[in-house]
């Protein structure tokens, strides 16, 4: 069985912010494996797709208008329980809500600035990994310490 994978982005705040490497070391520190990373400032057409479940609210246009200004760091990280992790790694929505501790609760204080994505199920994960990734830029390959990571 493919193990988990999770869909992963610093939003063009956290790149502007100067934060991705403060974000990329917590998931390296947890433990994730990185299978897939780029840098790409995203069209109108993939920042729409990503966001489509929020077509019909408010703040669409303004989330899409924002996503699109600058670059995102777009990651895959991979390991077992990661979509779930990676949600409590990053924290509540709303920064000022979110938890000590997490990525927006330690790095942000507004809804509209909360520098980084997750994926939110396991459906949504394969769906945002194939619109932001091809399959031959994601790397399989086993960390030298895994053993040390994981037992047996
Ligand atoms: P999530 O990013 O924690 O999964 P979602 O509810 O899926 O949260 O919302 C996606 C993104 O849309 C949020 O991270 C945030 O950037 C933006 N967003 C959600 N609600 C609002 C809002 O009320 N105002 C402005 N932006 C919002």
């Amino acid at each position: 069985m493919a193990a988990e994978r999770s869909f992963i982005a610093i939003k063009p705040d956290g790149v502007q912010r100067g934060l991705v490497g403060e974000i990329l070391g917590r998931f390296e520190r947890k433990g994730f494996k990185l299978v897939g990373l780029k840098q790409l400032t995203p069209s109108r057409e993939l920042a729409e797709s990503h966001y489509g479940v929020h077509r019909e609210r408010p703040f669409f246009a303004g989330l899409v208008d924002f996503i699109t200004s600058g670059p995102v760091v777009a990651m895959v990280w991979e390991g077992d329980g990661v979509i779930a992790s990676a949600r409590k790694l990053i924290g509540a929505t709303k920064p000022l809500e979110a938890e000590p501790g997490t990525i927006r609760g330690d790095l942000a204080i507004n809804i509209g600035r909360n520098v980084i994505h997750g994926s939110d199920a396991p459906e949504t994960a394969e769906f945002e990994i194939g619109l932001w990734f091809q399959p031959s830029e994601l790397s399989d390959w086993s960390p030298a310490d895994q053993v040390w990571r994981v037992e047996g």
